[in-house]
């Protein structure tokens, strides 16, 4: 016979496994099963997928969708040119809490407002408090936090863990001094294939605040945010892109053959209308969309030779800048890379 404690665990390992089985996970399907994504939320369970179909989806309240405390997936079944959450300029959006976790994939997340007398005057969009959200290919645009807080006008995170993969943050803004797009305190965000554009705030740091220095910028693009610095906190991968303006800059070669040529105007076209909200590479403007814009542009400088040239130690005290690593090998030199200068030669 089993001693107490054994079946004890028993139970416990039970009602783990049920928790966590995704056999026991439902699909809850808006509006087909509940006509709003709270009612969908309300009714269900951990572990469980929420399929929304196209629409404008409005709330009540504080916000338009409360998780409450629940590890759920909301996932936008047609994406987010055709499903919106919608604060309406007058209710935030999402909010995180109570160790929630949530996938949420596929929404343009606009016209969120938080600001005082809400209990929750951060984050327009998104607010994340003791939480943990992935959010992939949603656009989170025309947001808006009040002064309460360090600011964050489509997102504020506190002590959560967030990851942001192929979005789109634009046009959001705070009064608060830091964060147009989005401010966190005690998190490490992580921003993957997004684009960071044009949000403002009141202070500095028009793009991304992260207290403590703390967060990652990764083969994304952030450009013509408010202040005299776009960020701070999150470091930049090496293949992120930080400018003042967001212009298109790009050579135009995709395939990587240091041409601007057809090859790279068939591949725009196969990527035409595809990709989005976040960073796509023939995407040179930097809008979310592969269009016709970035066909013009690519047309603007179709025959550019795209050689990266850096600098050429050819021996101690003789060094060449602007060649390429093909000359600088033929020569027995050591290329120091794209864009280097002799520095390091002397
Ligand atoms: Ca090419
Ligand atoms: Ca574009």
């Amino acid at each position: 016979m089993p001693c107490p404690s054994f079946i004890r665990l028993s139970a416990l390992y039970a009602i783990l496994a049920l928790a966590s089985d995704p056999l026991n996970a439902a699909n809850i399907e808006v509006p087909g099963d509940y006509p709003t994504i709270q009612e969908a939320v309300n009714a269900s369970s951990n572990g469980d997928v929420i399929l929304v179909g196209p629409g404008t989806y409005t709330g009540e309240g504080q916000r338009v969708i409360e998780v409450l405390g629940k590890s759920l997936t909301i996932r936008a079944t047609d994406g987010h040119t055709k499903t919106f959450i919608d604060g309406e300029g007058v209710r935030g959006c999402v909010r995180i809490n109570n160790s929630a976790t949530l996938n949420l994939d596929g929404f343009t997340i606009r016209n969120g407002f938080a600001d005082y007398p809400s209990t929750y005057p951060y984050g327009g969009a998104l607010w994340l408090a003791s939480g943990e959200a992935a959010i992939k290919n949603c656009a989170m645009i025309d947001n808006f936090s009040g002064s309460a807080g360090m600011g964050g006008g489509a997102i504020a995170g506190f002590s959560c863990i967030a990851d942001f993969e192929n979005c789109l943050l634009a046009d959001n803004s705070t009064m608060g001094p830091f964060g147009g797009a989005a401010a966190f305190g005690f998190a490490v965000p992580v921003f993957q294939n997004c684009i960071i554009r044009d949000n403002v705030s009141s202070a500095n740091y028009g793009a991304v605040f992260v207290d403590l220095n703390a967060g990652g910028i990764d083969s994304s693009v952030v450009c013509n945010n408010s202040g005299s610095q776009q960020t701070y906190g999150p470091s930049f991968s090496d293949d992120s892109i930080l400018s003042g303006d967001c212009e298109a800059s790009a050579c135009g070669d995709l395939d990587g053959n240091y041409f601007a040529d057809v090859n790279d105007v068939l591949i725009l076209i196969s990527a035409w209308g595809t990709g989005g909200p976040g960073l796509t590479s023939a995407d040179f403007n930097f809008d979310g969309v592969v269009a016709v814009e970035d066909l013009l542009y690519l047309i603007s400088v179709f025959g550019n030779d795209c050689t990266p040239l850096g600098a050429c130690c050819l021996q101690p005290g003789w060094c060449e800048e602007n060649v390429s690593e093909a000359y600088c090998d033929a020569n027995n030199g050591t290329w120091y890379g794209p864009g280097s200068d002799c520095g390091q030669c002397f």
